[in-house]
């Protein structure tokens, strides 16, 4: 470095790192969370949302009551499993007691649910709380359903699944769900031709909803062919914890660089905060909790801290700053302040889950 600075390429080199110290993001520790952040936002979420009958949990869809869907629902129970696998265990009867409501709510047979995808979410929640509780009705609701969804929807024609009973078209949040699904039952049954079922999902994806150029995941593509190239958080998410599952490292890594460098906006920082989806209980209000989830997993598994983490706790701190002070609730746009009033479940759950799954340091413990 010496002699090279003594050069005027040299300078011209020096000055160049210095300004990208100055205007690349700044070092993680000056974002991290405060440690306890996590147990705060899960405590919020339970005062505010989840209602208790006997043994059973049901989770609210706003604050002052009623329902929210099925995937919401599920998705939502997710959450409390990433919070009971960061504590090793801290809130496995909540889990129990959440997976009993939903059997309560919804039944142990789903086949009365026309959207596929819903039943692959739910299977991936049934058999991680088998994960978490060694229970083995849980694992067996999961069986049960994903084999009465994937016998319904495949289209052996394609190679794919039908997003929907209608069959009209293969969507990545189908594939990459059930993906993710089969291969988590292919490990707790000990059954390989799940796994087999995962890998031929994924190579579909990879293939047909995938640009191997940029790293995007696609939507989906209809029956007519008809492309939908829209790339969202959940799905980015859910294709790079099938990769990983997989062994496909490098694209999990090509799917990841692209949501971290592509997907979103800056904050003053220099970080890219995920998107500002819109809040009100849609669809898309929860999708960062999927994303940030597997994207983390990933992570965590290759050690890839170093590449991800500054910008993951960019967001999870964006979301615990986001948070109002009155009851420590937190929404999914991450670039503005929650608002006063009821929120939805739903629109909380992606600030819960970033602070779940994203470590506050280096040295915070892996699951
Ligand atoms: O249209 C699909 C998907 O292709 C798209 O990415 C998103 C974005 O919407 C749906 S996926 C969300 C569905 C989950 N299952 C239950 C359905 O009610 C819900 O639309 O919006």
């Amino acid at each position: 470095m010496k002699h090279l600075c003594s050069s005027r390429f040299g300078k011209l080199i020096a000055l160049a790192i210095t300004a990208s110290t100055v205007f690349a993001p700044t070092n993680r520790a000056a974002f991290a969370f405060p440690a306890d952040a996590p147990d705060i936002a899960v405590d919020a979420y339970f005062k505010a949302f989840v209602r208790s009958e006997g043994e059973d949990s049901f989770i609210k869809g706003k604050q002052d009551g009623g329902r929210t869907g099925f995937w919401q629902e599920i998705e939502q129970v997710e959450g409390i499993e990433d919070a009971n696998d960061r504590t090793g265990g801290a809130y496995k009867a909540q889990v129990v007691a959440l997976l009993n409501g939903f059997v309560k709510a919804h039944g142990s047979n789903w086949s009365n649910n026309d959207f596929n995808d819903d039943i692959a979410w739910a299977v991936i929640a049934y058999t991680r709380g088998y994960q978490a509780t060694g229970d083995k009705k849980f694992l067996a609701i999961a069986q049960s359903n994903f084999d009465m969804m994937f016998a319904r929807a495949w289209d052996p024609a394609k190679g794919a699944l039908f997003w929907k009973t209608s069959n009209a078209g293969y969507n990545s949040c189908i594939e990459c769900p059930a993906g993710i699904a089969a291969f988590l039952l292919s490990k707790e049954l000990k059954d390989s031709s799940y796994e087999t079922r995962a890998r031929n999902l994924y190579n579909w994806n990879k293939a047909n909803l995938f640009d191997a150029q940029t790293g995007a995941v696609l939507d989906s593509v209809s029956t007519t062919g008809k492309m939908n190239k829209w790339s969202s958080t959940y799905n980015q998410g859910t294709f790079v914890g099938l990769a990983n599952f997989l062994g496909d490292t490098a694209t999990a890594k090509l799917a990841a660089d692209y949501t971290m460098n592509k997907m979103g906006e800056r904050n003053v920082s220099g970080f890219m905060i995920m998107p500002q989806y819109g809040a009100g209980g849609g669809d898309l209000a929860g999708f960062h909790s999927i994303g940030l989830r597997w994207i983390s997993r990933f992570m965590k598994e290759h050690k890839l801290e170093a590449t991800y983490l500054p910008w993951l706790q960019a967001n999870a701190d964006a979301a615990w700053n986001m948070r109002r002070t009155s009851d420590n609730l937190s929404w999914c746009r991450w670039l503005e302040p929650t608002p006063e009033g009821v929120l939805h479940s739903w629109d909380t759950i992606s600030s819960v889950v970033a602070l779940q799954v994203v470590p506050a340091d280096e040295k915070t413990p892996k699951p």
